[in-house]
């Protein structure tokens, strides 16, 4: 396969007036019939004209009404064209029923739709399949469906068919159709300039208990648009359809997106907080795209992060404004360590702007939208949120309509600021997780902090030069006053000193509040300190780090043999979490122990080859020492928490039961799992019912609840994927790849869905304990799936091997078994470019 590199872009050899397609639907022979009005690109190199194309069986092409022979391979086409403007025309036949990949034109429970990004337009018809080639599309589909969609507003319909204009240019990643048996929630919203724009959320017959809230999230996140980035929507309908066989989340064609029922379909009775959460943030996320990433697009996909850090920046920001900034903060940080670090510190770690790959829809990845928004919270911080909007207005004036790139971003930056981003820019060029230490010095009433920052190296980039990291730190007095509030140290050296003068007394540093910048602190501290900020610290987020570094060192104490700091962290967590002035989503998240493979890479930075059965059986050692500790208070906060209030899926409602969840599975250590049977029995909300589902799964004393469970919602595919998904989570580590294995002969398993795939092997992949079982029967198990699933559905098996990407970790026997599993892998035959890519990335 070839490898693509950003150095060798060229711009397209002609540009796209208009493309007009008509849809004649068969599940397998649809015919589609594009007509393309192309012209010269003046800005071109050469005048080779090349559509892409893949499996597609053509018809007929004719060139300004003239019939022509194209010279076809496996990418597409080439032909003799004029050195003019010139239409194109051509019909080809595709096979949606046969379409198991998910991309391009395919069936889902016989509903047709599509996904195009990043090159799937090319399995519909023949075409420049690059984001900078922009047009506004016109739509006809014949079919008989009873519903058929496109992007834009419609504008004629009959029986039998119906047709969609959309006015503004876009790539062809952003095209999108739906026909199918399907029902609507209609609602409106009114822009700010007193436009009505019609809003449709599209689901299966049945489902329409299930669209209240994402409908609510939509129009909450178009006020939020126009209030903080006075970004008004532009189209007189925007539309939502709900798809169970779905690769990722959601997709933000313009006008209509495209979502994964289990990104926006929720009830009390079936969907946690943590999904309404979820399906809150997508919804955004998608919604937001309008602007970063629709009418500004990418011109290429090494500009990926463009659109995707700065929409996930954006949604978080939204998150934040409509929950708690602090506790949004808190799990944002926590899915980028697990996520992103842990990509960052392996085989798997690139750049957020890379310089070449494979497959692109291997780089949809945690460092591209997560440490890419992480770059963009530093661009906020560094410039401040007045200059921060002056320049996202200058972008959007100087690139609407465009397809813009990193630099271009970077440039609106410097010329709304005045600031150099020269060295900025490494932030998207140097991968890999910095490490920043520090050191300080007290001597007269000044105290200094001197930090050195280094990143270590990554494939391919040996050489790491000095970032700008922007450290948000703030000084305590010895009896918890804030002495010296947060400010911005700018560090932009390899070493590097900030002194404060004038302090009466040696003051307690918190350093990074509010996570400033994407990196590891190391910070020697004693454990009285870290209980100190604990109790005291005015940044939140510091707070609740200071008590996951306490926890973190009295957990890798119990694994290496040493004494734990037990005292001091149990002391600090019963005061944290009898302090009633912290909200109840904060205190769940601080009693939450640090995850096993969190464990892991931090026993391996710190030199210490991580055995996942030993961290595994030093986590339940601390749970229940915090449970016995507990123990007395335990009764009265599970109290506070009950809600009298009927059920509402916001914040407060779903921190309190987070709360009373951390208290009850602390509880289900001291009985057995008496508390959680009843809480079970009397749940009235899935989030309660399926936390004391895992309780009791963890007391193994499930078994009845299970069985209730399945009977219960055996007709719910998204409650189903739960079922799933908790029996592997949940297992003890020696049964977990057994449960998944017999979970994979269920009859309601159903590999080629993703949802349930990932419901049995991604649950597995994120069970440590159980996936890296000395057996190696984890890692023979996931293998097995992995090469059955390749042929099927390339980019969730591809995603799936990134399961194995900490190999680098783990004992030598461990990675013995770990390599001969991917071995296998990529020695199957006809393996997949996407697949083939990450294991021989992760072999390399
Ligand atoms: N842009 C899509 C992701 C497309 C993934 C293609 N493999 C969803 C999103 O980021 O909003
Ligand atoms: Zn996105």
């Amino acid at each position: 396969p070839q490898t693509i590199y950003l150095s060798d872009y060229t711009p397209p050899a002609y540009l796209v007036e208009d493309v007009h397609l008509t849809f004649r639907l068969a599940p397998t022979a649809t015919r589609v019939i594009a007509r393309i009005n192309f012209r010269p690109n003046p800005e071109a190199k050469s005048r080779a004209f090349f559509l892409h194309g893949e499996g597609l069986k053509l018809i007929w092409a004719t060139v300004d009404g003239q019939i022509v022979q194209p010279g076809i391979d496996e990418d597409g086409l080439t032909a003799e064209v004029p050195d003019a403007p010139f239409t194109w025309e051509a019909e080809v036949e595709i096979d949606p029923a046969g379409n198991t990949r998910l991309e391009g034109l395919y069936l889902s429970n016989g509903m047709y739709c599509t996904q195009c990004e990043a090159e799937g337009f090319r399995r519909i018809t023949y075409y420049p399949d690059r984001p900078d080639v922009m047009a506004p599309f016109t739509v006809r589909i014949e079919g008989e469906e009873p519903v058929l969609l496109s992007n834009g507003n419609p504008t004629d319909h009959g029986p039998g068919w119906a047709e969609w204009t959309d006015p503004w240019p876009k790539p062809s990643y952003l095209f999108a159709l739906v026909a199918g048996d399907l029902v609507a929630r209609e609602d409106s919203f009114t822009t700010r300039n007193e436009r009505e724009v019609a809003l449709k959320l599209w689901v299966r017959p049945g489902d329409e208990h299930k669209t209240e809230w994402a409908m609510e999230s939509l129009k909450a996140s178009m006020k939020w648009d126009e209030e903080v980035y006075g970004r008004e929507y532009d189209l007189d309908i925007f539309q939502i359809v709900a798809v169970s066989d779905f690769n990722m989340g959601a997709m933000e064609n313009k006008g209509l997106n495209i979502f994964n029922t289990s990104a926006v379909l929720a009830s009390p009775d079936t969907s946690t907080d943590a999904n309404f959460a979820r399906i809150e943030g997508i919804v955004a996320h998608e919604y937001f795209h309008n602007w970063t990433g629709n009418r500004i697009t990418c011109r290429d996909w090494f500009q990926l992060s463009l659109k995707e850090g700065l929409t996930v920046f954006r949604d978080q920001s939204f998150s934040a404004d409509l929950r708690s900034a602090a506790v949004q903060r808190i799990e944002d940080v926590m899915a980028l360590r697990g996520r992103q670090f842990r990509e960052d510190n392996g085989p798997l770690a690139h750049q957020v702007q890379p310089d070449s790959f494979v497959e692109i829809n291997n780089f949809y990845t945690a460092t591209i939208y997560e440490k890419g928004a992480e770059v963009i919270r530093m661009l906020h911080t560094l410039v401040g949120p007045d200059d921060y909007r002056k320049a996202l207005d200058l972008y959007f004036d100087r690139h609407d309509g465009e397809a813009a790139t990193i630099d271009d971003w970077l440039n609106v930056f410097e010329d709304a600021t005045g600031r150099d981003l020269g060295q900025f820019k490494r932030w998207y060029k140097q991968a890999g997780t910095p490490r920043l230490s520090v050191e300080e010095q007290w001597e007269d009433g000044t105290y200094t902090l001197t930090f050195t920052q280094d990143t270590p190296p990554t494939p391919g980039q040996d050489e790491k030069a000095p970032l700008v990291i922007p450290i948000v730190t703030g000084l305590l007095g010895p009896n918890g006053d804030e002495v010296v509030p947060s400010q911005v140290l700018e560090m932009t050296e390899k070493t590097q000193s900030f002194t404060f003068a004038g302090l009466g007394a040696k003051p307690v540093p918190s350093i990074l509040r509010g996570f400033s910048a994407p990196v590891i602190l190391t910070r020697e501290a004693s454990p009285e300190e870290r209980a100190f900020l604990l109790a005291n610290d005015t940044d939140p987020f510091n707070r609740w780090e200071a008590g996951r570094m306490l926890a973190k060192e009295v957990l890798t104490a119990m694994v290496t043999g040493k004494e734990p700091p037990l005292d001091a962290y149990l002391g600090a967590l019963a005061t944290m979490l009898r302090d009633d002035s912290l909200e109840p989503a904060f205190r769940a998240l601080a009693l939450h122990l640090p995850g096993e493979d969190d464990m892991a890479q931090t026993l391996h930075d710190a030199g210490i080859t991580p055995d996942p059965a030993r961290i595994h059986d030093a986590r339940e050692t601390l749970l229940q020492e915090v449970a016995e500790h507990l123990q007395d208070s335990l009764p009265r906060l599970s109290a506070e928490m009950v809600i009298e209030a009927p059920f509402a899926p916001d914040a407060e409602q779903a921190g309190k039961r987070a709360l009373a969840l951390a208290l009850l599975r602390l509880t289900t250590r001291l009985d057995g799992g008496k508390a959680a049977a009843k809480v079970y029995a009397e749940a009235d909300n899935m989030t309660l019912s399926l936390g004391a589902l895992g309780c009791l799964l963890d007391a193994e004393a499930g078994e009845a609840a299970l069985a209730d469970f399945e009977a219960r919602w055996a007709g719910d595919a998204l409650v189903m994927d739960k079922w799933f998904m908790m029996q592997v989570s949940h297992a003890a580590p020696e049964k977990a790849a057994d449960v998944a294995a017999r979970l994979a002969e269920h009859p309601a398993f159903n590999m080629k869905n993703p949802n349930r795939f990932r419901s049995v092997f991604g649950a597995l992949a994120m069970h440590p304990a159980g996936f890296h079982h000395a057996s190696g029967a984890g890692y023979a198990l996931m293998a097995d799936w992995i090469i059955r699933l390749d042929p099927l559905n390339p980019q969730i098996a591809a995603r799936m091997s990134g399961a194995f990407e900490t190999i680098g970790r783990y004992d030598a026997d461990r990675q013995g078994m770990m390599r001969e599993a991917l071995e296998r892998i990529a020695a199957s035959e006809g393996l997949s470019r996407d697949t083939g890519e990450m294991v021989g990335r992760i072999l390399r």
